[in-house]
């Protein structure tokens, strides 16, 4: 599988990836990335065969001008593109920017996987309190992805670090998994009965039955009297009593309406 590890600039991304080869004792081998944009490092861990792709940094001198937030973000993109699973990395020190959104955002309309990793953990000053209040802040600013595993490192002391790669292949496993035609069914109607769909324009949506049609990312197909009427907090409901059945963790859930025959 694949593990982009994405975010703003200086935000910790090589150390983290040096702190995963220094800490796992894992097969390791660079391989020049495909583009002048990305750092590829293959490595072996229990078995799996991972491709880290780490988002190259950018050279500037003294302060950051202007063009180089932008071109980061393309950046991003890319090794997102590429991946199964994009670590999206958050400074601690500055909390959630509007270029993570950014990045975030990106990630989602790529349909890919997420974890949230805050990095520079030992940085800041800290009681019990402030994971707790640093995770909403996360679910605050990042709203739609509320479905995602935040997890608080320091790539500088290695404080959790080791908990990334298997988190990132937990959320991989996920992504793979394929509910039952009749599982499925059973979920949406007991869904569709405990709130009906809302009528628009007089008329109401109406549900027949599903199928998934792929996994990753978990696409389920819906046949509907009228895709034209559904509303998207309706599919938002259904796709959380869906997460509900099954939590596809840091994995978004495709659901795609089609007019029945
Ligand atoms: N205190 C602290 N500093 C960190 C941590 N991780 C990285 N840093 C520091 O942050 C700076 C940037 O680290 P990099 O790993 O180069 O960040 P990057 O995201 O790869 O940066 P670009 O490639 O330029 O986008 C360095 O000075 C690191 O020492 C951390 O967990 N804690
Ligand atoms: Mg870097």
């Amino acid at each position: 599988m694949e593990i982009g590890i994405v975010g703003k600039p200086n935000v910790g991304k090589s150390s983290l990836l040096n702190k995963i080869i220094g800490q796992e004792r894992a097969i390791v081998s660079e391989i020049p990335g495909t583009t002048r944009d990305a750092v590829d490092t293959r490595m072996e861990y229990e078995g799996n065969l991972i491709t880290l792709i780490d988002t190259a940094g950018i050279r500037r001198r003294g302060r950051i001008d202007p063009g180089v937030e932008k071109y980061s973000v393309i950046r991003s993109m890319r090794a997102i593109e590429r991946a199964d699973v994009a670590l999206l990395l958050i400074d601690a020190t500055t909390g959630v920017t509007s270029q993570d959104a950014h990045i975030a955002g990106y990630i989602l309309e790529s349909w890919k996987s997420t974890v949230v990793v805050v990095n520079k953990w030992d940085a800041i000053i800290k009681d019990t309190y402030t994971m707790d209040s640093f995770t909403q802040h996360v679910r605050k600013e990042l709203k739609f992805l509320d479905y995602v595993p935040v997890l608080f490192i320091s790539a500088k002391t290695g404080q959790r670090v080791n908990q990334v790669i298997p988190i990132s292949l937990k959320v991989q496993e996920e992504r793979l998994v394929r509910l039952s035609t009749s599982q499925l069914n059973k979920v949406l109607h007991q869904a569709q009965d405990r709130q009906p769909p809302p009528s628009y324009k007089g008329r109401q949506l109406r549900f027949y039955y599903a199928t998934q049609v792929r996994s990753d990312p978990p696409t389920f197909l819906l046949y509907v009297n009228d895709p034209k009427i559904a509303h998207f907090s309706y599919i938002r409901y259904l796709e959380n009593r869906l997460r509900e059945a099954y939590p596809y963790i840091g994995t978004p859930i495709r659901i795609v309406l089609k007019p029945r025959k």
